[in-house]
């Protein structure tokens, strides 16, 4: 039996529900197995001890198989400290520079946009994930004159743009779908970072003469996100772009709570990340109503990534019953069922198969 060493941080807001969900749902696969070793890193630990990650903390995540992450933000905590001291280190400490969010339109669920049915959205963002507007440089001087300046830097390598560029075109090779890349950018008024992005993209392109290729710039991709979604195959983005755009993506397949997130080492040198799109939702906490699809879906990513293909697959077409028979699902998506039950229904799935 293969054995997998799985480290969990649940982190704040809805994470704890959803992540639940999700160990229960990879328990339900009996192989392989997973030992999970939990890690109480949330914003609830920075409020008790000053910090979100023990000293030494990443140093212990190193010798995982993979990382099984909940969400991160707090009501009493600013959100870019529990972005920079709690997800983004980890993202960049283990290189998890591709960071892969898929989006597909589920038969039994419902777009927002006119017209479109199960599989006509079929997209993966890949964002860069280590550097660009998250680089984390800048600051501040004249704190609270009118004097104040503020500055933050992007940052764009040649080794992070080439790399991920590259990725992108190795995704829509291995999609097998419509074998297209599409890149975004503001170059038109990014004039360095994004130019030069633009440039390498023209590069790396000339390599995969098999993959059609398209360039926008980010306020027309985010209009064609919701005029024409289901041209798109693979989309390759900058972190900030990326991440906008996968709010987008995800609510048009529905909702929030449907939509996955892989933040990988593609070198397998260092363990990677598994999450849902979404946030920890103040909203929703203590309600059992969050919708753990995104997490399920999130730990098949992290079993397929760990090569168990089948595993992956089996979890994906419980979650597709699930949706299918739009009986048991949260009020996201139109149900009233509780995130235990959702959760309940595919463990029962998966334990007929
Ligand atoms: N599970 C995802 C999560 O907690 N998202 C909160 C967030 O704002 N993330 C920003 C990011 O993914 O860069």
């Amino acid at each position: 039996m293969t054995n997998f060493e799985i480290a969990v941080i649940a982190g704040d807001g809805v994470g704890p529900e959803v992540i639940e969900e999700g160990i229960k749902t990879l328990e339900a696969l009996g192989e392989p197995a997973f030992r999970f070793t939990r890690f109480d890193w949330s914003s609830n630990r920075y409020k008790r001890t000053g910090r979100f990650i023990p000293e030494d903390g990443l140093d212990e995540l190193a010798a995982f198989d993979a990382i099984f992450f909940g969400a991160v933000g707090d009501e009493e905590v600013q959100d870019h400290i529990t972005l920079n001291n709690l997800i983004l280190p980890i993202r960049r400490r283990f290189d998890q520079y591709a960071c892969v969010r898929p989006a597909y339109l589920y038969e039994g669920v419902r777009s927002p946009l006119a017209d479109q049915g199960p599989g006509d959205i079929d997209l993966v963002v890949v964002r860069e994930n280590t550097e660009g507007e998250y680089a984390d440089i800048g600051g501040r001087v004249y704190h609270q004159t009118d004097q104040e300046v503020a500055v933050q830097t992007s940052v764009f390598t040649r080794h992070g743009t080439e790399r991920i560029i590259r990725y992108a075109f190795e995704e829509a090779r291995r999609r097998g779908g419509r074998r297209r890349v599409t890149s975004i950018t503001k170059s038109n008024a990014q004039g360095h970072g994004m130019v030069f992005w633009d440039e390498v993209f023209d590069n790396v392109k000339q390599e995969y003469e098999d993959i059609e290729t398209e360039s926008l710039l980010i306020d027309a991709a985010a209009m064609d996100f919701v005029r024409r979604p289901q041209d798109f195959d693979v989309v390759v983005a900058s972190n900030l772009f990326g991440d906008i755009l996968t709010d987008i993506s995800a609510i048009t397949i529905g909702s929030m709570g449907l939509a996955p997130s892989a933040n990988l080492n593609p070198e397998r040198l260092h363990p990677s990340m598994f999450e849902p799109v979404h946030g920890s939702a103040f909203e929703l906490i203590g309600k059992s109503q969050v919708n753990p699809i995104a997490t399920i879906l999130a730990a098949a990513m992290m079993v397929e990534f760990l090569g168990q293909a089948e595993a992956g697959s089996a979890i994906r077409k419980a979650v597709a019953e699930n949706l299918g028979e739009a009986r048991i699902r949260t009020p996201d998506i139109g149900g009233t069922s509780r995130t235990v039950d959702v959760g309940d229904d595919i463990v029962r799935r998966l334990s007929q198969r």
